[in-house]
């Protein structure tokens, strides 16, 4: 049985050059359908049954840019059997905003952090057993330029896959949040599969338009999703989709700072 592991990640965080190393020669080039976003898979050198999709470079799922729709509509639609999330590990931050996102997906997730050998020539470690811990999903160093650990996150992905073992995180937003979504979910309930319950109501309480116009909610029901974000929006005085980004950060930080120790913490950088 043919296994699809799909990666994905910020642009430059190392996702072609593991590509290439991964699949060698055996590459298609098309277009995504309907727009000129560039579409690559490959099989995996050491095993043809495993197809190797390369998504387009991504901050964020949400529905503002070609990109962004095209990743998100292959990973909920077309479902890979897994996710490799390729992190620029000496860009940690920034990069596991899109991995908080691309965990909430239940699918199985394997955090690659990439460009690990620069990581450690500047002398930072990464814990990637908490950070795994934290995420909710395994976690493998690589060097995709050095050919390193690339080959040990297909296996881990495979693993999962075969467990079909989505990733579990433990993340979970502020109480009031919290109630919202469980509210809209209650409301969209029976219209979704339900292993992707948490993503859509994240996105219907985010006003995503993509995901409002696929769920072709009737009036009513679309009434009462806007009251139940109207109503968590006036507590925090903000509008939902910003409520959710200042989340996402404010966990990240916390992330950051279990589990990543920079060596020259606090000295300006020279480069
Ligand atoms: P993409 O935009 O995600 O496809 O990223 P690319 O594969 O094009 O890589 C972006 C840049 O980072 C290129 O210059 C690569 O040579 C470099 N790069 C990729 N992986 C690594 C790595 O593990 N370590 C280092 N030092 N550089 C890397
Ligand atoms: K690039
Ligand atoms: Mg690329």
């Amino acid at each position: 049985m043919a296994v699809t592991i799909a990666l994905a990640g910020n642009p430059n965080s190392g996702k072609t050059t593991m590509f290439n190393d991964l699949t060698g020669s055996s590459q298609r080039v098309g277009n995504w359908p309907g727009v000129t976003v560039e579409k690559k898979d490959g099989k995996l050198k050491t095993d043809k049954n495993v197809i190797i999709q390369d998504l387009p470079g991504i901050y964020s799922l949400s529905p503002y840019t070609m990109e962004e729709v095209v990743t998100r509509n292959y990973l909920i639609k077309e479902k890979p059997d897994a996710i490799i999330d390729i992190v620029d590990a000496s860009n940690i931050e920034r990069n596991l905003y899109l991995t908080t996102q691309l965990t909430e997906l239940g699918m199985p997730v394997v955090v690659a952090l990439n460009m690990i050998d620069v990581v450690q020539k500047n002398g930072d470690t990464i814990d990637t057993k908490k950070l795994g811990k934290m995420l909710g999903c395994e976690v493998v160093e690589t060097s995709a330029i050095k050919g390193t650990g690339s080959r040990e996150a297909v296996q881990a992905a495979r693993t999962l896959a075969s467990k079909k073992a989505g990733s579990d995180p433990k993340h979970t937003f502020s109480a009031d949040v919290e109630k919202s979504l469980e509210e809209i979910s209650d409301l969209i309930r029976g219209k979704i599969p339900s292993d992707n319950m948490r993503w859509y109501s994240i996105k219907v309480f985010e006003r995503d338009k993509e995901v409002i116009k696929e769920l072709s909610l009737d009036k009513n029901t679309r009434e009462k999703a806007e009251g139940i974000i109207k109503a968590c929006e006036e507590k925090y005085d903000d509008d939902s989709e910003s409520i959710i980004t200042n989340e996402r950060y404010n966990y990240i930080s916390q992330v950051i700072q279990a589990c990543v120790t920079i060596k020259n913490k606090g000295s300006l950088s020279t480069s």
